[in-house]
């Protein structure tokens, strides 16, 4: 004869992951994600590459990083599976006005603050890249001092 109770072991597995979900959501930070970022993870955006401009050159990293958090983060490393390394650099002036480049360790984001890296300012530096196509994506991953990684996919273009 056909029971319309539910049988004992189904509804006690049912219980099991119930209260499995409540636990897993009770350890968040307070926002109940665990796996999306949190409100305070920078952003990045208008991602794109500029091809070496001869071999053995480096390519250059251009975008624009939001941090809508309370509180400042900083670029501390950036890495891509098409170069050997990357760097962090400021445009400066020297002293008799020549443009140069040098590598940074960090990259301060204010908090609510947005930081363009741009043709002349701030940029990543893409050394020993590969084979670099226009029209192509580069993977780009940026750690952040307090976010961590931020992973993004930057468009190949002349500029
Ligand atoms: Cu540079």
């Amino acid at each position: 004869m056909p029971s319309f109770r539910p049988s004992l072991p189904r509804a006690f597995a049912l219980l099991v992951v119930l209260s499995l979900a409540a636990g897993l959501a009770g350890c968040g930070t307070g926002t109940g994600a665990t796996t999306a970022p949190s409100a305070a993870t920078p952003t990045v955006s208008g991602a794109w590459v500029r091809p070496p401009i001869g071999a053995d050159r480096p390519a250059a990293a251009y975008l624009t990083i939001t941090n809508p958090g309370r509180e400042a983060d900083a670029l501390v490393a950036v890495t891509s599976p098409m170069a050997m390394t990357c760097e962090i650099h400021e445009t400066s002036m020297d002293s008799s006005g020549m443009a140069g480049m040098h590598p940074i360790q960090r990259l301060e984001i204010p908090a609510g603050g947005v930081v363009k890296l741009e043709p002349g300012g701030y940029h990543v530096m893409l050394m020993e890249p590969k084979e670099l196509t226009i029209g192509s994506t580069v993977e780009l991953t940026l750690e952040f001092e307090h976010a961590g990684r931020v992973t993004v996919q930057a468009e190949v273009r002349e500029g």
